[in-house]
């Protein structure tokens, strides 16, 4: 029961770490001695140290002969940071209890391992669910090497997304977008195609000024990171007068073949393989993988959400419904051509379902 309060708070902790973490997981973690807490860290920055390392900092001597509460296993290589487990055996730590393994091959049971060897009383497995919910998008990177794919669509209450003649802005209200924002500030990355790009221009950052005041911890300016805006563009139909071609952080255009003109710094262009003309999506999400991104939030049309859906690698779905009806004519929601069997077309499963304004929140994963 104690245990489970003391990694509650280690839980706790490690969500501070949402926005900012990327590419590392989100960690949190508590020391305890006497039934106390004399430690209390989360990891906040890849680079910075580590969740066990700012909890040992603040115990102090008060670690010795103490129990460390992890979120996920302390790491055991010499990455951006030296080893935790070391630092913990140093400190004089008597127990850990982590969450979860780490499955990074780089640590992978090692870091529990070598506590064990060193004599550290040793358990895993303790509110693994709410650890693993804390880092989808991590874990499945390390795991599968795909990154955790989330699908943000907006439409009406009869699922349509624009009126025939593509009449679209605000649909759905501020407060969804604002929404929307939160997602955006936790992904590594934001994906959307060149058609989107073409029809509306839009910037794809992360509008700090308007999530500060909605966010309990105040972000400092150099936490405030933007995700890589990556945009599907098989024609080669961005330019660099493009509005997210000069918003602050990085831009990517998965392309075909590049081109050879003035880019900024800051874009990319990504050679991927062609399948029927167009970038095989699945070749760009292990790209994306092996550039870490973790996470990956899609705004984009009706064309590139139905290529997602049919490819199976879409992990979760975020669905905005205005209460509005747009009528026969209007635009669908996704394009799922060829489905004539009930038995092929995709079905969910509702794991959320909120009110956001007065618009509808649906989040769903794939059956
Ligand atoms: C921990 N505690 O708080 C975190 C861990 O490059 P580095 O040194 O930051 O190492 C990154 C890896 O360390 C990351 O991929 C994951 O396996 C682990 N993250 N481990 O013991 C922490 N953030
Ligand atoms: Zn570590």
């Amino acid at each position: 029961m104690r245990d489970e309060l003391f990694m509650a708070r280690a839980l706790e902790l490690a969500q501070r770490g949402v926005y900012t973490t990327t590419p590392n997981p989100n960690v949190g973690c508590v020391i305890v001695r006497n039934d106390e807490i004399v430690g209390e860290g989360w990891h906040q920055r890849a680079g910075e140290p580590h969740a066990e390392i700012h909890a040992l900092l603040m115990a102090g001597e008060r670690a010795h002969g103490g129990t460390a509460y992890v979120t996920l296993e302390p790491c055991s290589h010499f990455g951006r940071t030296p080893p935790c487990s070391d630092a913990l055996l140093a400190a004089g730590i008597r127990r850990v209890v982590a969450a979860m393994q780490d499955p990074n091959p780089q640590v992978a049971g090692r870091g529990l391992y070598r506590l064990k060897q060193a004599g550290v009383e040793v358990s895993h497995g303790l509110m693994m669910l709410e650890a693993e919910r804390l880092n989808h998008g991590f874990l499945k990177r390390m795991r599968t090497g795909f990154p955790w794919v989330q699908l943000k669509l907006g439409a009406s209450l009869d699922g349509h997304t624009a009126m025939a003649s593509g009449e679209s802005q605000w649909i759905t209200s501020w407060q969804a977008r604002r929404d929307v924002q939160h997602f955006r500030a936790m992904s590594s990355a934001i994906l959307s195609s060149s058609a989107t790009v073409l029809a509306d221009d839009p910037s794809l950052t992360v509008r700090w000024q308007d999530l500060n005041a909605d966010l309990q911890q105040q972000l400092t300016p150099d936490n405030l990171r933007q995700p890589v805006r990556v945009v599907i563009d098989s024609q080669n139909r961005i330019t660099p007068q493009h509005r997210l071609i000069n918003q602050p952080g990085e831009t990517w255009l998965a392309r075909l073949n590049e081109d050879d003109r003035r880019w900024p710094a800051s874009v990319h262009q990504l050679s991927l393989p062609a399948v029927n003309q167009r970038v095989d999506i699945v070749s760009l999400l292990m790209l994306l993988a092996k550039q870490q991104i973790n996470t990956l939030w899609v705004e984009a049309g009706a064309m590139l959400a139905g290529a997602l859906l049919q490819a199976g690698v879409v992990d979760e779905l975020i669905v905005y419904l205005a209460p509005r009806l747009l009528g026969n004519g209007a635009r669908g929601l996704c394009e799922l051509p060829g489905l004539s069997h009930l038995a092929d077309t995709p079905d969910f499963i509702f794991s959320d379902v909120r009110r956001v304004g007065p618009d509808v929140r649906l989040i769903l994963t794939p059956h």
